[in-house]
C-alpha cells in the first residue's frame, strides 16, 4: 500500500456532461469514488490519511480559449476544458481528494496538444513522474476519461517509465465503445493490468 498511488485523468465536467460528454463517464466517477473510499478514510476524518498513505494525483486538461485542438483552429475537438470555465473543473465529488501539489495541468500551451498526463505539470513545475518518483511510488492505479486518448497515453507513458500500471477498467469513460474496447485490448497486450 505504501508504494501505490492513484492517477485520476481528466474527470472534468466537459468530459462528463459538457461539450465532450463521454460514455460511461458518470458511472466512472462513481466507481472511482468507490475505489478511493476503499483505499482511504473519509476526508473529514483525517486529511493526512489521504495525502500520506494513498496519494491521489489529478491530471487536468487546461486549454486556452483558442487552443489548436479546437475545430475553429482546425483541430479535431469542440472547445472543451477552457481555463476558468466549469467544463475545466474536476467533478465536485472528487474535489475533496484534490491537492494542488498533486494536480498536473496539460494542454495550456495554445500550439501544443497533450494527451498524456506525463506532459502535465503542477504549480511548482514538477511533472507527474517527478512527483511519483519523489514519493517512491511503484504501482499506479489509473482511472479517468477518455480511454482512447488521455487515459491510454498516460498509462503507456507510466509503463514506459517503469511503473506497474493497474487500469481500473470500470472507472473509465470513453468517446466510442468500440474504440474503448480496442484500446483496452492493446493496453493489456502491452503489459498494463486491467483490474
Ligand atoms: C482528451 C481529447 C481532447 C482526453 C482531452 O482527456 O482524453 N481527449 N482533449
Ligand atoms: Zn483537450
Amino acid at each position: 500500500m505504501k508504494d501505490c498511488a492513484l492517477v485520476v485523468v481528466d474527470m472534468l465536467y466537459d468530459f462528463i456532461d459538457g461539450s465532450m460528454a463521454c460514455q460511461h463517464a458518470e458511472e466512472a466517477v462513481r466507481r472511482s469514488l468507490d475505489f478511493i473510499r476503499e483505499k482511504t478514510a473519509e476526508p473529514q476524518e483525517s486529511e493526512d490519511v489521504i495525502r500520506g498513505a494513498f496519494p491521489i494525483l489529478f491530471v487536468r486538461d487546461f486549454h486556452p480559449a483558442d487552443h489548436c485542438s479546437f475545430t475553429q483552429q482546425g483541430g479535431p475537438w469542440p472547445p472543451h476544458c477552457v481555463q476558468g470555465t466549469r467544463g475545466a473543473e474536476v467533478h465536485e465529488a472528487l474535489v475533496p481528494y484534490t491537492d494542488e501539489a498533486l494536480t498536473f495541468y496539460k494542454g495550456y500551451n495554445r500550439d501544443v496538444e497533450q494527451y498524456s498526463g506525463f506532459e502535465g505539470i503542477n504549480e511548482a513545475g514538477q511533472s507527474l513522474h517527478d512527483v511519483l518518483d519523489i514519493m517512491d511510488i511503484k504501482h499506479v492505479y489509473v482511472c479517468g476519461i477518455a480511454t482512447e486518448y488521455c487515459v491510454r497515453n498516460t498509462c503507456e507513458d507510466l509503463l514506459k517509465a517503469g511503473y506497474d500500471v493497474l487500469l481500473l477498467q470500470d472507472a473509465i469513460g470513453y468517446v466510442d465503445e468500440a474504440g474503448h474496447r480496442q484500446a483496452l485490448q492493446k493496453m493489456e497486450a502491452e503489459g498494463i493490468r486491467l483490474v
